[in-house]
């Protein structure tokens, strides 16, 4: 069967720095399967959707499947509804944590057939390998589709046992070229290219999507650092990461990793995302022998009463501890925070930039967005406050605009809180160290996004428009 994989848009224009894991998974298991694969990268290749549009028409697919987090919804919308018009024998589906926690809507508004809940490995061989034989499709574990009444849904799917046996990403059918040699997350231009090494987290926090459930699966160090060895040897790498929801959650699995990792792949750096109640001082000092450079931590808020309304289970003198206790391993800590959680006030907010004043620490202030299958979406969907969940959802972007306000204070006082904020925290920052840190910044913006990135960088520290986008989510 021919197979096309479309990955839509970031939406920004700007130039691509994540390789879209998801979608290269379940491509390398089509192709294993036999099937014809194709991909159309609209993030890769800079399309938009008319030419993406085109693209995928010229390939004649007998099933397209799109891929994208719920953010890229609006783009599935658009090109799911044109390619109904012009490809009407195409079987139309999509995956990712967008159409898996709103099926019903991306089924209803983009004209598919069906939506692969959860991990799309088996689910996608399984359906197209039915497509192909004619066989009935809809009791395949892990779909929803139509039913003629509403959203029907077939049993779920177990997830993969043993994430060793899944092939690795089919990374030559992107352009991935242009993954390679861009920007990493910490700004520097460097051949990288990031490795999946588990799936799953066991917390609990309020504004978080866990797409693979709470229990943690692991790959084997063995894997992870053969897949590692497979990227210097094709592409080049000289960095490396892992975008894991928790990298750190195992300290037998991170000391066993650091030690082959040293062994085999001397002096290639990296980075991950940490929770700072599962790293020591040991296990850092390990994982920097091992290379590791920069990582990522959620913060999320200074204040222990947002800690808690968020149910992170960390208090804001552990995450102070990790901090430092990261630097002083020789790691560079990162730490994201937001602003806007339900019972958000001028008070908390001051406890967020007091805490990155203590911990030095510089961050863009993102706002709480309750996205689809998070304890706040419903939350805040049975308080009314989203009255159109599909509206919503096509306004997502970076969470650098307020969309939802969960709090007690008016808009447009919470965008001011925001905005002073971030100007405190990146102000406070560079006042610290005028002399490294302005130039640094300055420097880094102007690679990464010219004269005018320069300028809208500058204006958000002034607090007068949005800062740097990332994502959310950090362990
Ligand atoms: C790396 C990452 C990013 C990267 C970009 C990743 C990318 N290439 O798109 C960056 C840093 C840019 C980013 C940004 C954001 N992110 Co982010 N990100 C992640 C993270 C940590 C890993 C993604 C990944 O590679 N996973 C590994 C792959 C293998 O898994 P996967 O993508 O889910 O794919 C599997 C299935 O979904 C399915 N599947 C996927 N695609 C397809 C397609 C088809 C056809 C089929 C059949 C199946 C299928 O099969 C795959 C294999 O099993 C996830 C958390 C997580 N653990 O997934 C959050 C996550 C996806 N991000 C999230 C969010 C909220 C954001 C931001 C909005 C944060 C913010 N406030 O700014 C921004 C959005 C930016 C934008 N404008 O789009 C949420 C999404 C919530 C939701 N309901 O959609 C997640 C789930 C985090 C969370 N736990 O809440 N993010
Ligand atoms: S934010 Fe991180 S620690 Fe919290 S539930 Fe999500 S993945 Fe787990």
């Amino acid at each position: 069967m021919r197979v096309c994989l479309v990955y839509p848009s970031y939406g920004s224009g700007r130039r691509s720095r994540y390789f879209p894991f998801g979608l290269a998974y379940v491509a390398a298991s089509l192709r294993d399967a036999g099937h014809e694969v194709f991909v159309v990268d609209m993030e890769g290749n800079d399309l938009d959707p008319d030419r993406a549009v085109e693209a995928v028409c010229s390939l004649r697919p007998d099933m397209v499947g799109f891929g994208g987090m719920v953010t890229r919804f609006r783009f599935v919308r658009e090109m799911g509804r044109e390619l109904r018009k012009r490809l009407p024998g195409a079987f139309l589906i999509a995956g990712n944590s967008g159409a898996t926690t709103i099926p019903g809507i991306y089924i209803e508004s983009c004209g598919l057939d069906a939506v692969v809940i959860g991990e799309g490995e088996k689910t996608s061989c399984e359906l197209a390998s039915a497509l192909e034989s004619g066989a009935e499709w809809r009791h395949i574990p892990g779909l929803a589709f139509p039913d003629g009444v509403g959203i029907g849904r077939s049993p779920a799917r177990e997830p993969v046992g043993d994430l060793d046996t899944i092939p690795w990403p089919a990374w030559d059918l992107f352009p991935v070229e242009r993954y390679v040699n861009s920007f990493d997350h910490r700004q520097k231009l460097v051949r990288h290219l990031e490795v999946v090494a588990s799936r799953g987290c066991p917390f609990d926090c309020v504004y978080c999507y866990r797409i693979y459930g709470r229990r943690v699966r692991r790959r084997s160090p063995a894997s992870i650092v053969a897949e590692v060895e497979e990227l210097v040897r094709r592409f080049d790498i000289r960095y490396t990461g892992f975008p894991d929801d928790l990298f750190t959650s195992d300290r037998g699995f991170v000391m066993e990793f650091c030690r082959l990792f040293r062994e085999r792949l001397p002096g290639l750096g990296w980075s991950c995302l940490g929770r700072v109640n599962t790293v020591d001082a040991e296990m850092l000092s390990e994982m920097r022998n091992a290379g590791c450079d920069w990582i990522s931590y959620g913060i999320e808020s200074g204040s222990d009463a947002m800690l808690r309304a968020m149910h992170r289970g960390v208090t804001a003198e552990q995450c102070l501890n990790a901090i430092l206790m990261t630097r002083k391993a020789g790691i560079h800590p990162d730490g994201s925070f937001m602003i806007g959680m339900y019972g958000e006030t001028a008070e908390t907010v001051k406890e967020t930039v007091v805490f990155c004043r203590k911990a030095d620490l510089t961050a863009p202030m993102l706002f709480v967005t309750p996205y689809p299958g998070t304890a706040i979406f419903d939350r805040a969907v049975s308080e009314g406050r989203i009255p159109s969940v599909e509206d919503l959802v096509s306004r997502m972007n970076a969470a650098d605009d307020l969309l939802v306000n969960l709090t007690d204070l008016p808009d447009g006082e919470l965008v001011a809180l925001r905005n002073r904020a971030q100007r405190r925290i990146g102000l406070g920052y560079l006042a610290r160290r005028p002399f490294t840190r302005i130039p640094r910044m300055l420097y880094r913006r102007f690679l990464l996004r010219g004269w005018k990135g320069v300028a809208r960088d500058f204006l958000g520290l002034m607090g007068i428009s949005g800062g740097r986008r990332g994502c959310r989510k950090r362990a």
